[in-house]
Parts: structure tokens; C-alpha cells; sequence
């Protein structure tokens, strides 16, 4: 099956469910009852080891990725959490891009360092930068491309090459690509991982995570913590996702379609320093994205001329894009890294980075896209009043 088919039937069943429903009904119920005691490890058990709803929507998930297995989080964070404790002891090293979430380096550097597991970080813009940071006790490199926030990429095919040599394990986390436009495990990846928050919900509604895998040792060990660790999706947050699922194809068309003309639009306007997003013929990395993306997504970021005055005029001065953290729903979103889901980093490390006061993100939605340039017009306007 193609994607959009896979989006909309694979977890749905209607002819093994007891009525027939057209799409998965929500299973709520916290266990499940048995005729005798030779059953009770049969089936459903107990909602946090299993659930109907929940799976469905894991094996939807492992669809999108191509993938022969799925596990869906109660945040992406949670995923994050589980993915390493369920790998990694104390004393294994890390190696992870330098440019990531701001949570998922607080997660790193303020709360897996008490447990002893040490994380470096470097620019894998560069895969020599990979090389170099291996060391004796180094288990695992942790990739994010597109980078959140600077829409940096790292080339999956090449350092899954490297850590097959070395034996290392290799997570993706392609909550900024989505499944749609980029599917790291065909790439060599080991571990794909997704906000579900963002794209593959898709409506601001539901925060979880997702883990999609192929390897059946992984799989048991990290299914075996996500139980032990108790980090699972709700049934109701699980049927929410199938249905936001179903249009993750169609939205992120018009995602990418409107951030094109708006980072092209952005490019060309005098009160802008610099436009970063894979699709532009200027981003260094384009010949990158073109190879391992299928398309280059809904997120840009951009500096203003000028410094954190310009651009908190700029952000409060609209009126369709919400000043708010998070990305990937339907309607447009814009933030300041510096000020917002990036606070947490050190400002020097931040700065070195390339995360400047003047950055700009913009999660752009599928709006009309002539009325958002006329709301980024009027923000313009404001800061050069
Ligand atoms: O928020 P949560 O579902 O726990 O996902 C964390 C996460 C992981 N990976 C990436 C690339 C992310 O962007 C996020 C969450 N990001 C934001 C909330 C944000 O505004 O960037």
C-alpha cells in the first residue's frame, strides 16, 4: 500500500470488530476480564501492557515509517526517556547533533547525567565531527534533521554507515521531516522517533511520542520498558492520533507548499538577515535534503535585521500566527528560540550554535497562504514604525 492508503486503513479492521465500525472504536477500559485462570496471560491483560485502541494505532504508526514495529508515548519526551533507559547504562556515552530541541538537551544534560549517562555533542553537518567524538564507552548517536531550530541536516545514510561499523546504535528523530517526507530506517537508521504532538497529529490536541523500529531485539527491549516504565498513550489520545493520521499526506502537501512561497517571500524582504530552510536553493544543504527528504516540510526560521527588539515586535504584532511553543498543527505558529522552547541552553552555547536573539520560527500551517503573508506584512510594518 501507498502512504496515504496506509494512513487511512492499516490499525482499522472494521471486519474484526464485534459491530463492524468503520474506523477503531476507543477501548477505555483500564483491564480485561477472563473466563478462567489458564487465561489470564492470554490477550489483553491489563491497559498499561496493552491496549486495543493503543495498538491499532501503533501499527499504523509502524506503517508510516515503513517499519515492522510501532510504540506510542504519552509525549515525545517520554519516548526519549524510555528509548535510552531501555538501551543505555550508566557509564555509556551518547554522541548527539548540537543543534536539537531545547527539552530533548534538558532531558540530556540535567537529567540522564544523574543516572550517569554522559552525552557530547557536535556539529553532524560534518560526519568527520562523528567520528572524531567516538570513544570507548560511546553506545549511541542521537540524529536530529531537520534541526529544531535552525533546519540544520545530517546525512542518515552516511553516519548509519559509520555506526554500523563502529556497532553503535542510530536514532532519528524526524519529528520535523514527519513520515511523509522522510523515513530514516530506509535510510539504515535503527530507531525512528516522533513528537506525535507535531505532524502526525496534526491539530494542537494531543501531546504524545512514538518510537518506530524494525530490529526484534530492540523492539523487546524497549516494549519490555515502556510497560516497566509505564510511559504509554491514553486510548483516547491514541484514537485522536489515528484520525489526525488519516490527513497527514494532504496536510503536509500544503505545509510544504505554503512554506516555500513564505521562506521565498522572506528572502527576498529587506527587513530580513537570513531565510533557513532545506527547500531554498541558498540553504547549504540542499543537495541533502533533495536525497534523503521526499519533500522539505512546514518549518522555517529566519533572523530580522536588527536584534530581540525587532523580533519581539515583529511576533507581537500578528494577528494569524499565534505566539505560542510547539509546530506541526494546522494553523501557524511562530516563537523565539532564545526566549522560548530554546531558554534552557546555556545562552553561549546557544550563540555558538547559531541561535541568535533575532531567530525567528515559524511552524507554517495551511491557511490561506496570501493571508499570511499579509499578517507577516503587518508585522513589518510594526517594527519599522
Ligand atoms: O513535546 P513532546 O511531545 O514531549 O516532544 C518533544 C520534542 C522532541 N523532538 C522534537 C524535534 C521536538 O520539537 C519536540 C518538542 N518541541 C516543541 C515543543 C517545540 O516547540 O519545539
Amino acid at each position: 500500500m501507498k502512504f496515504l492508503t496506509k494512513s487511512i486503513h492499516v490499525g482499522e479492521n472494521p471486519k474484526n470488530i464485534q459491530y463492524g465500525d468503520a474506523i477503531y472504536p476507543i477501548h477505555l477500559s483500564t483491564t480485561f476480564a477472563k473466563e478462567s485462570l489458564d487465561e489470564v496471560e492470554e490477550g489483553y491483560v491489563y491497559s498499561r501492557s496493552g491496549n486495543p485502541t493503543r495498538n491499532s494505532l501503533e501499527d499504523k504508526l509502524a506503517s508510516l515509517e515503513n517499519a515492522k514495529y510501532g510504540l506510542a508515548f504519552s509525549s515525545g519526551l517520554a519516548a526519549e526517556t524510555t528509548i535510552i533507559l531501555s538501551l543505555l547504562k550508566q557509564g555509556d556515552h551518547v554522541i548527539a547533533f548540537d543543534d536539537l530541541y531545547g527539552g530533548t538537551k534538558r532531558l540530556f544534560n540535567k537529567v540522564l547525567n544523574r543516572f550517569g549517562i554522559e552525552v557530547s555533542y557536535t556539529d553532524f553537518r560534518n560526519v568527520e565531527n562523528i567520528e572524531k567524538s567516538i570513544k570507548n564507552n560511546t553506545k549511541m548517536i542521537w540524529i536530529e534533521t531537520p534541526t529544531n531550530p535552525l533546519l540544520k541536516l545530517a546525512d542518515i545514510e552516511e553516519i548509519s554507515k559509520l555506526a554500523r561499523e563502529k556497532d553503535l546504535v542510530v536514532v532519528v528523530d524526524n519529528t520535523f521531516a514527519s513520515p511523509y517526507f522522510q523515513n530514516p530506517l530506509d535510510l539504515g537508521a535503527d530507531i525512528v522517533l516522533h513528537s506525535i504532538t507535531k505532524y502526525i497529529n496534526g491539530h494542537s490536541d494531543v501531546v504524545g511520542g512514538a518510537v518506530m523500529l524494525n530490529n526484534d531485539i530492540l523492539y523487546e527491549k524497549i516494549s519490555f520498558h515502556q510497560n516497566s516504565i509505564g510511559a504509554i498513550l491514553s486510548p483516547f489520545n491514541s484514537w485522536l492520533v489515528m484520525r489526525g493520521i488519516k490527513t497527514l499526506a494532504i496536510r503536509m502537501e500544503q505545509h510544504e507548499k505554503n512554506a516555500l512561497i513564505i521562506a521565498k517571500y522572506l528572502e527576498e524582504n529587506s527587513n530580513v538577515e537570513k531565510v533557513y530552510y532545506p527547500g531554498l536553493k541558498s540553504h547549504p544543504q540542499h543537495q541533502l535534503a533533495k536525497k534523503q527528504m521526499k519533500g522539505f516540510g512546514g518549518m522555517l526560521s529566519f533572523e530580522i535585521k536588527g536584534g530581540l527588539n525587532e523580533a519581539k515586535k515583529f511576533v507581537e504584532n500578528l494577528a494569524l500566527f499565534s505566539l505560542a511553543e510547539s509546530l506541526g498543527g494546522v494553523e501557524s505558529l511562530i516563537e523565539l528560540p532564545a526566549l522560548m522552547t530554546h531558554s534552557a541552553v546555556p545562552e553561549d552555547e546557544r550563540i555558538k550554535i547559531g541561535i541568535k536573539n533575532s531567530l525567528i520560527r515559524v511552524s507554517v500551517g495551511i491557511e490561506n497562504v496570501e493571508d499570511l503573508i499579509e499578517d507577516f506584512e503587518k508585522g513589518f510594518k510594526a517594527v519599522r514604525k
